[in-house]
């Protein structure tokens, strides 16, 4: 039994201190009653508000004002009516629960190694039946306007057993896809993972483990694997439907966000990160229901004190409705009977580790554990039975108390609501699973334990049936049928399904951007300016100016954007309710409701959150967006990696700009600041796309490109392009160069020394090199190329490189080729540049060497890739390039002597 005095600051609040004087508690509960009577709401808030303020200034403890008891936000006399019919809505979620269960323990009956889960469906099985019963919208495939948009919900991952167990009895998942759980390779009409750029449309038989819309582009909409990715870009998701609403791009009235995470996975700093954001926007299209089961995988999340009580007090000081759904209908005549709150007391001094022994064990247990503490409650439960108490269900498992709480969230206006549910893990499992410390990795149960799920779900399932752990499926004309199709009816469709129908956007072509293409006449410009001017020009464009979204993370100042602040306003859910410090400029700081750039503050994780949002507004939305995420490169992949590996999950769209590029670049920073390894991870992500061009004309051939590719085409690729914060003059394309710029490299400079050799009548054999040069490092590469003629006599041709890692999917896709087509090879497009070229090759980036390195095995002869490798530093840019020997005079140093060892 807890000591109470033995319990920490942090559980101190959860104590429910013994009454000393009741009569005189009694005595002020009347006046303070009296007083609302006559004086209303307002007046007691604000006598509330003196008291608590007179209370501190005579060094009087508070009580944790942001928690309320452990017991049920909506009291009975508010609870609505359960509008459907409770047994068959029993029946249906306990067939759910079987085919979820029966699909892991046959998978890993066949395959061991496939594992699954069972025990966090199993807590959360109520949850989401209700809510596919009476609350989750559909919307139609294309533009989802208004209320009939349909809903979009972020399931807890590891429960889309129970998703793809209710779809098969809607008819929309086979039983060989069930049979195909978690084998997603050998199925009819797949293809081996592309991993070279051919195979995108990856689209197999099996089911993934998780949601997942690349693996089932048909089915999932959010991929919720990683922990915490899903609950924020849940809330982003929600900002991003009033964004398109404040904008009059979209009505997104109406449409909710359903985000189901577990308890355990609110210990993410993601899951946390956008509740600010939240409540400050008055989000109230966005419901979060917590999977309190009081375990993550482990054990308990918080033994020693109350996780409920712990969200409770975060969710509602960051300022959202809190709901919490504790305890089923069974306890309200506990609660009624309940007058000294001893009942409440008890509840209060329980830890989670004990409510975890308490799901554990059986009702004998129970009594004599919790309900025989006080004499009270002892008498309190004497007429129940140990079954009646061990049928006293949590509030996530009452399907009357969880339509209460959806009911109450759903028409709550404001604010965004969290439903604490409190649940049992492996709830039904018995003594096999449920509580049970290890139940999270339970996935074979003998036959006696599903025996045992059979009669406790009383399902009609025979021995036979169970020893085969044969999935079930009811006649279509069975009540239990009907009623579920009904109800998706009447709710509008069938989910989740994902749409991909959209319409293809008109964009500008290459012509339009001539003053880009036409160079800058000698002006220094960074590549950076010339992506602002020319995001400034699409924003411009009648057709598709609308659908650009600027999203920056409070760098758009760094990267010379802060004139897109007037011009195009920064959104705000509120309007600009102040007169900006500089209201008297040309180009004021100005936040509108109908603002178009996203301005997410020092918030990398909400800012690429927010581009998803975006990216996947052509599927969630029906409605193609293009946003734009400028950030400094180095807090990109490498700080928020997980979340871009999210929106290649998620078939995101657009353009993420890693400006501020490059490790010697961006000179005087050092470490931390500057990245060197963006491209090699962006390389291992298959649809992303990425460039790292150093001349203007290069940068608006692959933006238009990319626009192409991602509006018109609708293919499901982002892109990832490097932009630099050095000046130089920009040239003019280069005729001929598109293709090259696209496919990865072209020739820039062709030695003036090449073929004298020859013309002199092949006396002297001039000696040959090929510079290839990426990003800025370009430059140093064309200075190299004069060095190495002017004092070493060495023919030098220079190559743009804007894509490595193009370069490289390329070769890999040509090996994949010529392995198939012994008959018919081709030719990578590095080896179609080189052929003829003539080693040594020579390649440096402001990258680590393996940057470069990607392509080694397709350039012909000897190959020395020079890069950035080490920890960044702080000097001028020259001293860096000299130190990481990426500057013109280490390249042509690398260059001789390479052309020596060729001998
Ligand atoms: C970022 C990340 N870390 C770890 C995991 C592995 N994982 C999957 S489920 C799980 C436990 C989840 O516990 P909880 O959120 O409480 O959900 P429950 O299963 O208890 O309903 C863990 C650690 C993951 N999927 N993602």
């Amino acid at each position: 039994m807890t000591d109470l005095s033995d319990l920490g600051s942090s559980a101190f609040w959860r104590v429910n201190p013994r009454d000393s004087d009741p009569q005189e508690t009694r005595e002020w509960l009347d006046a303070f009653d009296a007083m609302v009577e006559a004086e209303g709401r307002e007046r007691a808030t604000y006598l509330l508000r003196r008291l608590l303020d007179h209370a501190r200034k005579r060094q009087v403890q508070l009580p944790p004002v942001l928690n309320t008891p452990y017991r049920n936000s909506v009291g009975l006399a508010d609870q609505p009516q359960f509008p459907g019919d409770l047994e068959i809505e029993q029946r249906l979620s306990s067939i759910v629960r079987w085919n979820a269960l029966a699909m892991v323990v046959r998978a890993n009956r066949a395959y061991p190694e496939l594992g699954g889960h069972i025990a966090s469906y199993a807590s959360a099985a109520d949850l989401f039946e209700v809510g596919f019963n009476h609350f989750f919208r559909a919307g139609p495939a294309g533009e989802k306007s208004g209320n009939d948009g349909g809903d979009l919900v972020y399931f807890q991952p590891h429960s889309a057993t129970g998703v793809y167990s209710r779809a098969f009895l809607e008819g929309r998942l086979s039983e060989e896809q069930l049979a195909h759980y978690r084998r997603e390779t050998g199925t009819a009409g797949d293809a081996p993972p592309a991993g070279v750029g051919s195979a995108l449309a990856h689209k197999g038989q099996g089911l993934s483990s998780y949601p997942h819309p690349w693996l089932m582009p048909d089915f999932w909409q959010f991929p919720t694997g990683s922990m915490g990715l899903g609950p924020i870009q849940a809330i982003y998701q929600a900002r991003f439907m009033k964004y398109l609403a404040g904008r009059g791009i979209l009505d997104t009235a109406g449409r909710k966000v359903w985000a189901f995470p577990g308890d355990g996975e609110m210990d993410e700093p993601e899951s946390l990160a956008g509740l600010s954001l939240a409540a400050r926007e008055g989000l109230d299209n966005l419901i979060v229901v917590v999977n309190c089961n009081l375990q993550r995988l482990d054990g308990p999340v918080r033994g020693n004190g109350s996780v409920i009580q712990e969200l409770e007090g975060l969710y509602a000081g960051a300022g959202w409705n809190v709901v919490k759904l504790l305890w089923g209908s069974d306890w309200d005549s506990l609660f009624a009977r309940d007058e000294d709150g001893v009942l409440l007391q008890r509840l209060h001094e329980t830890v989670d580790g004990e409510f975890q022994t308490y799901a554990a064990t059986d009702g004998r247990f129970n009594r004599e554990h919790f309900f025989n503490k006080y004499p009270e409650l002892r008498s309190l439960v004497a007429h129940m039975s140990d079954d009646d108490i061990d049928r006293l269900r949590r509030g996530g498992h009452d399907p009357v108390k969880i339509y209460a709480a959806y009911h109450t969230a759903v028409h709550h206006r404001g604010q965004p609501t969290v439903i604490l549910a409190q649940t049992k893990k492996g709830y039904g499992m018995g003594h096999w699973g449920q509580g049970k410390m290890t139940t999270h990795g339970q996935k074979k149960l003998d036959v006696e334990a599903l025996r045992a799920f059979r009669d406790r779900f009383s399902l009609p399932l025979s021995d036979e049936d169970i020893e085969q752990v044969r999935f079930f499926k009811p006649a279509a004309d069975a009540p239990e049928m009907k009623y579920l199709h009904a109800r998706r009816q009447a709710l509008g469709g069938y989910l989740p399904a994902r749409s991909s129908v959209a319409p293809k956007l008109a964009l500008p072509a290459l012509a339009q951007f001539a003053k880009i293409l036409e160079g800058s006449n000698g002006r220094e410009q960074s590549t950076t300016m010339v992506f602002v001017q020319m995001l400034a020009q699409l924003l411009k464009d009648p057709a598709l100016g609308k659908r650009i979204v600027p999203i920056v993370a409070d760098e758009a100042r760094t990267f010379g954007m802060q004139t897109l602040f007037r011009q195009i306003g920064i959104y705000s859910a509120f309007g600009q309710l102040y007169e900006p410090e500089d209201h008297d400029e040309l180009l004021y700081y100005k936040e509108a409701k109908d603002g178009q750039i996203l301005e997410e503050g020092i918030n990398e994780a909400g800012a690429v959150s927010s581009w998803i949002a975006a990216a996947t507004s052509y599927s969630a939305h029906g409605m193609p967006m293009l946003p734009f995420y400028a950030f400094y490169s180095m807090f990109g992949f490498q700080r928020i990696g997980d979340l871009i590996w999210a929106a290649a999950d998620s078939r995101a769209r657009g353009f993420l700009i890693g400006a501020t590029a490059g490790r010697t670049t961006l000179a005087g920073e050092g470490l931390q600041h500057q990245d060197g390894t963006s491209h090699l991870i962006a390389c291992t992500i298959q649809n992303c796309v990425a460039y790292d061009p150093c001349f203007g004309y290069e940068l608006a051939v692959i933006l238009q490109d990319g626009m192409r590719r991602m509006l018109q085409e609708q293919e499901d690729v982002f892109y990832y392009v490097t932009v630099m914060n050095e000046n130089y003059a920009q040239p003019p394309l280069l005729a001929g160069a598109e293709e090259g710029i696209k496919r990865g490299m072209y020739q820039l400079r062709e030695s003036p020394l090449a073929g004298v050799g020859v013309r002199a009548g092949g006396a002297k054999k001039i000696r040959r090199v090929q510079l290839l040069g990426s990003g800025t490092i370009l430059r140093e590469a064309l200075a190299a190329a004069e060095i190495l003629e002017q004092q070493h006599g060495i023919a030098a041709d220079v190559w743009s490189v804007t894509s490595f890692t193009e370069l490289r999917r390329d070769g890999l896709e040509c090996e994949r080729w010529n392995r198939e087509h012994a008959d018919d090879p081709r030719k990578s497009w590095v080896e179609q540049c080189l052929a003829g070229a003539g080693a040594p090759v020579i390649a440096a980036s402001d990258y680590v060497r393996a940057v470069a390195d990607l392509i080694r095995g397709w350039v012909p002869g000897k190959y020395v890739a020079l890069g950035t490798d080490g920890f960044g530093r702080s000097d001028t840019r020259s001293a860096l390039r000299s130190y990481f020997g990426v500057d013109a005079q280490g390249i042509a140093q690398a260059a001789a002597r390479a052309t020596q060892l060729a001998g």
